[in-house]
């Protein structure tokens, strides 16, 4: 999945100072949190994840009340909890609500329905949902609007995510109006709104060994659905075809499904950079590109490989390839604790623009190229972004400080990005004769900060070499 174009700028707020550490000694692999027959040991250590996130929380919030709605179902798609619930709890089931007041958590939930269940399934009920995921107190759902003025009462502050869900809104400043309107009788009403996105997208920023654990898992099964797609290539296929491979690869590994629409395009498709059609025949002289990654248990793996769709690159894809390769090397080289976000991206920028006055798609020299920023007809996005619940994950990019001087965060242990630079070449007829009909090529991996510099986490083939013997191996009809 692609990064936006420019970084987006955010106010004051510093990365990382108040990230809580959170370490936990080793991820359970389950999966069935969610699920009434889960291992115990397993899941009470992935319980003890929630909790201390909670924890975490609870503790910038102090004497304050947060509320922190799941998403609703939507009709027209598979139900996904809202990220930042589930970060905080666990829970996947709709019309669920996380309240943290003054340090206790509190969960809202569907009730037992017998009825219900056996058209939609198993759901937990207040009581269990409380035992399971250890929460301090768990009630119906149906009693929060008629809690929530009383819940909030003799609170200072008041934490949400206005503007996030609209009814939320409604109900919680109605519920606000509720606790002022009887101050007279010597009752309390929160002072202060506080917004609770900025905390906990620090907090998610930072990944936690359970969190890395799932991601290490995303990234080992979306690394096997490209693979499949390099062996079952063949020249005429359709672009759908090697989407559907990895489709059944990732569900046959017990992937939920896939993080983002998938990209499988072939020759100038690749120079279309949100193509999501994946409708057209695959030529055997044209490379393939594909931006496809799975969702494990929540979490997103975002991997990109192009590949020759005959299993031999041609020496001008060969060039090109090599050129994007070392790009993506400079990048994660330079992707190390304590450097600003800028570099990495400024790294690969510096090779692809070199690369393409060898390449004589440009002309002059290589500071100009960058100063002008001329590389952008064919280098257009940025060159990572946060990964995590969300594939493009919460965090900033840019920060800006009180005198508006703009900067990047600077990049911690545990924090979990992309590294995918690109090269497009929309065909034209005013480029070099062997360019002109366009080519398309983005290399993606995923990079965790780690204590020293940067472990690319996600092995998919990916040099030339290793591309073309796997491509070999698995097709008759590919000469050695
Ligand atoms: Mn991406």
């Amino acid at each position: 999945m692609l990064p936006a174009s420019a970084p987006v700028s955010h106010p004051n707020l510093k990365v990382g100072a108040s990230s809580p550490q959170m370490r936990e000694p080793s991820a359970p692999q389950n999966n069935c949190l969610a699920h009434p027959a889960i291992n115990g040991e397993a899941s009470s250590r992935h319980v003890v994840n929630f909790k201390r996130r909670r924890a975490a929380f609870a503790e910038v919030v102090g004497e304050g009340l947060a509320i922190v709605p799941t998403a609703r179902e939507h009709n027209l798609y598979p139900y996904r909890p809202d990220s930042y619930f589930r970060y905080l709890t666990g829970f996947s089931e709709p019309e669920a609500v996380l309240v943290i007041a003054a340090g206790r958590s509190i969960l809202f939930c569907r009730e037992k329905d017998a009825e219900r269940e056996a058209w939609t399934g198993f759901r937990y009920g207040p009581a269990a949902a409380r035992e399971v995921f250890g929460f301090d107190e768990a009630l119906p759902i149906d009693e929060l609007k008629q809690k929530l003025p009383e819940l909030i009462r003799d609170h200072p502050a008041l934490w949400f995510a206005p503007g996030m869900d609209s009814e939320w809104d409604i109900s919680i400043l109605a519920a606000l109006k509720s606790a002022r309107d009887t101050r007279h009788a010597g009752k309390g009403a929160p002072a202060r709104l506080y917004d609770w996105r900025d905390t906990l997208d620090v907090m998610r920023m930072v990944k936690d060994d359970a969190e890395i654990a799932l991601m290490r898992k995303a990234a080992e099964i979306t690394a096997a659905g490209h693979l499949r797609a390099m062996r079952t290539c063949r020249p005429g296929m359709m672009e759908y075809e090697l989407e559907a491979e990895i489709s059944h690869e990732f569900r046959r590994l017990g992937a939920g499904g896939h993080a983002y629409s998938p990209i499988v395009a072939g020759g100038a498709n690749a120079c279309v950079l949100h193509y999501t059609q994946n409708d057209c025949p695959l030529d055997a002289s044209d490379l393939v590109l594909i931006d496809a990654g799975c969702e494990y248990d929540g979490y997103a793996a975002d991997i990109t490989r192009t590949f020759p769709v005959n299993g031999r690159f041609t020496a001008i894809a060969k060039d090109c390839y090599e050129i994007v390769l070392a790009a993506q090397q400079a990048a994660i080289a330079a992707t190390a604790p304590n450097v600003p976000l800028n570099k990495p991206h400024e790294a690969a920028v510096r090779i692809l623009a070199q690369g393409m006055l060898d390449l004589g798609l440009l002309t002059g020299e290589i500071d100009g190229v960058i100063e002008s920023q001329a590389y952008r007809r064919f280098y257009m996005h940025n060159t990572g972004h946060w990964l995590g619940l969300d594939v493009h994950d919460v965090g900033l990019w840019k920060q800006t400080d009180a005198e508006g001087r703009e900067s990047w965060p600077v990049l911690l242990p545990g924090m979990v990005m992309t590294v995918e630079p690109g090269l497009y070449i929309a065909a034209s007829p005013e480029l070099p004769d062997a360019l002109a009909s366009g080519i398309g090529i983005r290399i993606e991996d995923d990079v965790l900060v780690t204590n020293t510099g940067a472990e690319v986490y996600t092995h998919a083939p990916r040099s030339v070499t290793e591309i073309e013997e796997i491509m070999r191996t698995h097709s008759p009809d590919i000469p050695a």
